[in-house]
């Protein structure tokens, strides 16, 4: 996806973009046919059985700390990393697998541009695609059919097996399997490793549950450049098995906790006419319904000012409440006298968080640093 000029003319995505994909009950993509974003989304979202978000990352080096930023702060469900099969694994292709892996985000590997790679270069990107899975101790798991599908999407959740995918976006080989994954991927917060699971939301009227999180996934899909495709040896991954004593599963689970203190982190502020302020981010645990009391801060003398929110939407479309995992803005309107000075009171950074966590602003802070190791280390 390109949004700046620059992007298109170099053809590299510089920037993190988001797409939405319906998928109805029999595993088809909805294809609705409207022509403004707006209403795409609104079709989507309103009929789709699985709403599937793709947060589009940048592949090239230059960019990493978008593409990192992207991974960190949008809670992706899992990683998309898509290596060209006529070229072989690429540096940032095993840079964006250890970042998944060191982030805890299961990784599936979609090799592209099988129309066009010569077989035997097809055949040594998917053994060197497997090397890199299985250093980063994954085992591959190439599908080649519907049956393979679901034992992939089955056995995911173990947290050791990385779907492989061979496909083309010219010819469209390879699609509907990669689509029929995208179909049966469990959320997050069923999958070992998870720092966290992302949730979605039921249509409009529907009262979100955390049971309705089922039916909404997350995936980032960075370009990575590498290749291979048509061999790639995969053995029949083990059946799932709960996530028993994962401190990751367990902070997944603590955040999706409906009776966690809510905590959103501010990544956009605008101003809507007749509206007021809104405030985007990402929920990051617990579920805020319309009408709640948030604190939003902390401002810049370090105090944290009471909102009300007053409407919530996700991808164009009003809902009632928001939970963890999911992308929102949120209509805010400060409780009592707003706050005194010239400018934004609310800005891009800020959190809004549960009153009953008694947020303070702090300069410093303790952090433990992972530091991974590659050629420009
Ligand atoms: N023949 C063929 N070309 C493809 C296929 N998939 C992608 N391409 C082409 O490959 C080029 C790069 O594709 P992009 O999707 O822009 O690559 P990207 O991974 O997003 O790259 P970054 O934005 O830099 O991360 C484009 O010209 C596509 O048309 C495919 O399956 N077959
Ligand atoms: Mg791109």
């Amino acid at each position: 996806m390109f949004r700046h000029t620059h992007e298109k003319e170099t053809g590299r995505t510089s920037t993190i973009g988001v797409e939405v994909m319906g998928i109805d009950e029999s595993g088809r993509p909805l294809r609705p046919n409207e022509t403004s974003r707006q209403r795409h989304f609104q079709a989507v979202r309103g009929a789709g059985r699985r709403v599937v978000t793709f947060v589009d990352l940048a592949g090239h080096e230059r960019y990493l700390k978008t593409t990192i930023s992207g991974l960190t702060g949008l809670l992706p469900d899992y990683a998309l990393v898509v290596v060209g099969l006529n070229m072989g694994v690429s540096k940032m292709t095993r840079e964006h697998l250890g970042l998944a892996a060191a982030l805890g985000i299961p990784p599936i590997v979609v090799c592209t541009k099988v129309d066009i790679a010569p077989p035997d270069v097809a055949k040594h990107t998917m053994e060197s695609v497997a090397k890199v899975l299985r250093a980063a101790r994954k085992m591959p798991y190439v599908v080649r059919s519907e049956k393979d599908v679901a034992t992939a999407a089955g056995s995911i959740a173990v947290g050791r097996v990385a779907p492989v995918v061979v496909v083309s976006s010219v010819t469209g080989e390879g699609m509907d399997l990669l689509r029929a994954l995208l179909h049966q991927l469990p959320v997050r917060g069923g999958c070992v490793g998870a720092p966290a699971a992302c949730g979605d939301f039921l249509p409009p009227a529907s009262v979100p549950t955390p049971a309705a999180k089922a039916e909404g996934v997350d995936v980032t899909g960075g370009g990575g450049g590498g290749g291979g495709g048509g061999g790639g040896g995969s053995t029949a991954p083990e059946a799932p098995s709960p996530a028993g004593g994962d401190p990751a599963a367990a902070g997944a689970a603590a955040a999706a906790d409906p009776a966690a203190p809510s905590h959103v982190t501010i990544d956009s502020v605008f101003s809507v006419p007749g509206v007021g302020t809104v405030v985007a981010g990402t929920v990051l645990s617990g579920i805020i319904p319309v009408g709640a009391t948030l604190l939003l801060g902390p401002t810049g003398a370090g105090d944290f000012i009471p909102v009300t929110v007053r409407s919530i939407e996700v991808n164009y479309v009003s809902f009632p409440m928001a939970q963890w995992g999911t992308s929102a803005a949120f209509a805010i309107r400060p409780k009592g006298k707003p706050p005194a000075g010239r400018g934004a009171w609310a800005k891009k950074g800020m959190h809004l968080v549960d009153p009953r966590t008694r947020p303070v602003a702090h300069w410093g802070f303790v952090a433990e640093a992972l530091v991974l190791h590659h050629s420009t280390t």
